[in-house]
């Protein structure tokens, strides 16, 4: 029986990979942006827009969830999808990086970590058991392994001890999801910046024939040639075969750098945050909305984008919005800013196709330097 979950590869041009990851509830065209909706709602957005926008999955967080409105009562109402009304495939993030960045007290040993809730500081545990029993309440479609992110700098041992971890995690999630035909859990490779681990990490996460690979433990406090080097140390140790998923990045230049070392897959709050905080992103850069020198300004953020939001309000608006704090500043923003990043990955997937993305990088990045209109 040929699995409903399959990736499949269209076209490749020097690294960078072309391909479509395809579940029963829907096709993700590669390489794909995941807009982050962390407690079911992608932050300002209706999710017809997310979807108008060309988004082909959206994110969503086993730590938000568990702790509200609870992994049982999203089953009870009938799954993560049929709540929200998003009928695309959602990945979710398994809870390991969320505990470690936004949770009090924990403990973490070989069985698993205890937390305090960032909402009430009541007492949690998850397992890598829990995390995926968790998941598949929620009913996600793309799963991921629980692990250990440690951020950087760290000292090889901390770095070496939590990746060795994480692979041990990866084995009882991959016992605990079992065989499940058009579903897939990935596993996560670690190893902060030193490249015999992330080489280890990857090669043993391979052997386990998992259905993707993401490489976690990036963007964490390290210079981008780190991640950079770390992707070209990493990637080559993966199967070519599979979706590769580059964990909580990015900036546009660090997407298309990725896409030009083999990366296929990115989620990542930037967009979204970003748009709600006054910065926008378009193709001449970024755009700090909050400052002055837009006061007056009558022109759109930018007249040829693909987005009402950048061509149908002057900036002055969009300036009084986001000083008065009013919410339509950012539902403008983050509306632009995730058409920006849709817009770009469709730009990245037909140059791929067209065996020009090298150029269309460089096109890309002369654009963004020549500065705001
Ligand atoms: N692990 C998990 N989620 C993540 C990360 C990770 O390392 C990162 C690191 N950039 C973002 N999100 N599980």
């Amino acid at each position: 029986m040929t699995d409903t979950f399959q990736f499949n590869l269209l076209a490749t041009d020097g690294k960078a990979r072309r391909g479509t990851v395809s579940m029963p509830r829907g096709e993700i065209r590669t390489p794909a942006f995941m807009p982050v909706g962390t407690v079911g709602t992608v932050k300002a957005m209706y999710l017809d827009q997310v979807r108008d926008l060309g988004a082909d999955i959206i994110l969503g967080n086993t730590y938000h969830l568990m702790l509200r409105p609870g992994p049982e009562r999203v089953a009870r109402l009938g799954g993560l999808h049929e709540l929200i009304r998003w009928p695309y495939p959602i990945l979710t993030d398994s809870g390991g990086f969320q505990v470690m960045s936004l949770s009090g007290l924990r403990k973490l040993d070989e069985q698993g970590v205890t937390f305090k809730s960032h909402i009430d500081g009541s007492s949690h545990y998850m397992s890598p058991e829990r995390s995926i029993e968790i998941q598949g309440l929620l009913d996600s479609d793309i799963q991921m392994q629980l692990d250990e992110c440690v951020r950087l700098p760290a000292t090889p041992d901390e770095i070496e001890r939590a990746m060795e971890m994480s692979l041990r995690w990866a084995d009882r999630c991959k016992t605990a999801f079992g065989d499940q035909p058009g579903k897939a859990m990935f596993g996560i490779v670690q190893g902060g910046d030193v490249p015999a681990l992330r080489v280890r990490s990857a090669e043993a996460l391979a052997g386990l024939n998992l259905k993707g690979y993401a490489v976690g433990g990036l963007a964490v406090g390290e210079p981008q040639a780190v991640m950079l080097d770390m992707l070209d140390i990493t990637l080559p140790a993966l199967p070519h075969d599979k979706p590769r998923y580059l964990m909580g990045v990015g900036t546009p230049d660090d997407m298309l750098k990725s896409v030009a070392r083999g990366i296929d897959m990115f989620d990542c709050v930037m967009p979204t945050r970003a748009g709600r905080h006054g910065l926008a992103f378009t193709r001449r850069g970024r755009v700090n909305l909050k400052n002055a020198r837009h006061a007056e300004d009558r022109r759109p953020l930018d007249d040829q984008s693909s987005c009402p939001a950048a061509r149908d309000y002057s900036r002055a608006y969009l300036h009084h919005l986001i000083r008065a704090d009013e919410s339509l500043g950012g539902m403008l923003l983050t509306w632009n800013n995730l058409s920006y990043y849709q817009d770009l990955m469709k730009g990245i997937r037909n140059a791929i196709e067209q065996g020009r993305f090298q150029s269309f990088m460089e096109e890309t990045q002369e654009e963004w330097a020549r500065g705001d209109l």
